[in-house]
């Protein structure tokens, strides 16, 4: 079973000027492309074939380092692209702000950590808002990890992440990653993330 590029339920204009057009047109066209046809080619006509994402996930210590890149790869652009939305949705609400709050004791705390855990993966990666135990954390992954891997520091189900590779924001915000981790709030589709949240 061949996994496929996901459509974007956006144009690559829309979320400007927080991510410009051009950098959400390499970024889906080239980079989340390459990652789904390498993770085809790497599970093709191996057992691996028959697996859901997830499970892949769940075993990728086990698994080729190219499953562990590329499926990573595949998963996290898909969830990245569907947690942003053009002019983002309201703030959370409901019981997904309450779980919010319950963990991190309110918005903006978790907003601090969330932009810190981004700011400060050294090198490419993401950070995540991750479900774990019926609570909520926030962590970070190198490369193209992800909490669902059981190979993560910190393992359970991310309902919204940042890429913070150099690809997702260099051509409009250079080097000045921070700008680009505080524009992501502009973004955010809350009511995608309680979704994730809900299960
Ligand atoms: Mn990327």
């Amino acid at each position: 079973m061949a996994f496929e590029l996901s459509k974007l339920g956006y144009d690559y204009t829309a979320l400007e000027p927080h991510i410009d057009a051009r950098t959400m047109e390499i970024h889906h066209t080239k980079h989340h492309a390459a990652y789904t046809s390498n993770l085809n080619a790497a599970i093709t006509g191996t057992t691996m074939d028959t697996k859901t994402i997830e499970e892949l996930m769940a075993g990728i210590s086990a698994l080729p380092v190219a499953v562990r890149n590329n499926g990573g790869g595949f998963y996290n652009h898909n969830l990245y692209w569907d947690v942003i939305a053009p002019g983002g949705s309201p703030k959370p609400e409901g019981v997904l702000l309450s779980a919010i709050n319950d963990s991190f004791g309110s918005l903006q705390n978790f907003q601090e950590a969330f932009t810190k855990a981004a700011v400060t993966r050294f090198g490419s990666g993401w950070a995540w808002l991750v479900l774990q135990n019926n609570k909520l954390v926030v962590s970070s992954t190198p490369n193209q990890d992800n909490p669902l891997m059981d190979v993560a520091e910190v393992q359970g189900t991310p309902i919204l992440g940042i890429d913070v590779w150099e690809h997702a924001y260099y051509l409009n915000y250079q080097n000045r990653r921070p700008d680009y981790v505080n524009a992501f709030w502009n973004l955010i589709n809350w009511d995608e993330v309680a979704r994730r949240f809900k299960g």
